[in-house]
């Protein structure tokens, strides 16, 4: 399994799936979320409406993620996950960790080979992006270890992919993945 570093817009990725920082509404938002429902069109609003009204009636919860098309997008799926809000008074780096493990956990069950993440968080929730970094690597990492070990068929997971969206974004994870796994 490789984990790859793009500075990029993740709506022009060619991947099996690509990870939207949406927020519990499912409804969409700016940043990266109204990037991809712009992009990938109406079909996406229209799954995450019948979520809302099927499952999700209170809203999706931060740190769990769910599957949706990717409509018009080069991706064959859109998996949603809430990152928590950043709190200087509070410890939320458990909720941020999960949103990359349920994420991949939901793209294992697609039989994703090649999956696109943003970074979760770091924009209009003001998570810091080198602590972010470091919580994306350090869980993606373990998560990908597990999922191997624990599968006895194997993932069909290849590939991780960070797309970031600035320099100072990329230099960040570049950081993060040179420290010790
Ligand atoms: N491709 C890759 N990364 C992007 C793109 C893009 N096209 N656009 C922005 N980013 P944010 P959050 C980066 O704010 O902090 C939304 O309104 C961006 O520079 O999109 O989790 C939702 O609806 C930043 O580094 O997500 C929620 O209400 C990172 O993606 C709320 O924002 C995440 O920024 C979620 O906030």
């Amino acid at each position: 399994m490789n984990i790859v570093l793009v500075e990029g817009d993740i709506t022009e990725q060619r991947v099996d799936a690509i990870v939207n920082a949406a927020n519990s509404s499912l409804l969409g938002g700016g940043g990266v979320d109204g990037a991809i429902h712009r992009r990938g069109g109406p079909a996406i609003l229209e799954e995450c409406r019948a979520l809302r009204a099927s499952r999700y009636g209170r809203g999706l919860p931060a740190g769990q993620a769910v599957e949706t098309t990717a409509g018009r997008l080069p991706a064959r799926w859109v998996i949603h996950t809430v990152g928590p809000v950043y709190s200087p008074d509070e410890d939320r780096s458990h909720l941020l960790a999960s949103c990359y493990r349920e994420s991949l956990a939901v793209a294992d069950r697609l039989g994703a080979a090649t999956v696109a993440f943003p970074a979760i968080s770091t924009g209009v929730y003001r998570w810091p992006m080198e602590d972010a970094a470091r919580i994306a690597l350090t869980t993606v990492r373990m998560a990908t270890v597990q999922m191997s070990t624990v599968r006895q068929a194997g993932s069909a997971l290849r590939e991780v992919r960070f797309v970031l969206f600035s320099n100072a974004a990329y230099a960040a994870f570049e950081t993060a993945l040179a420290e010790p796994a």
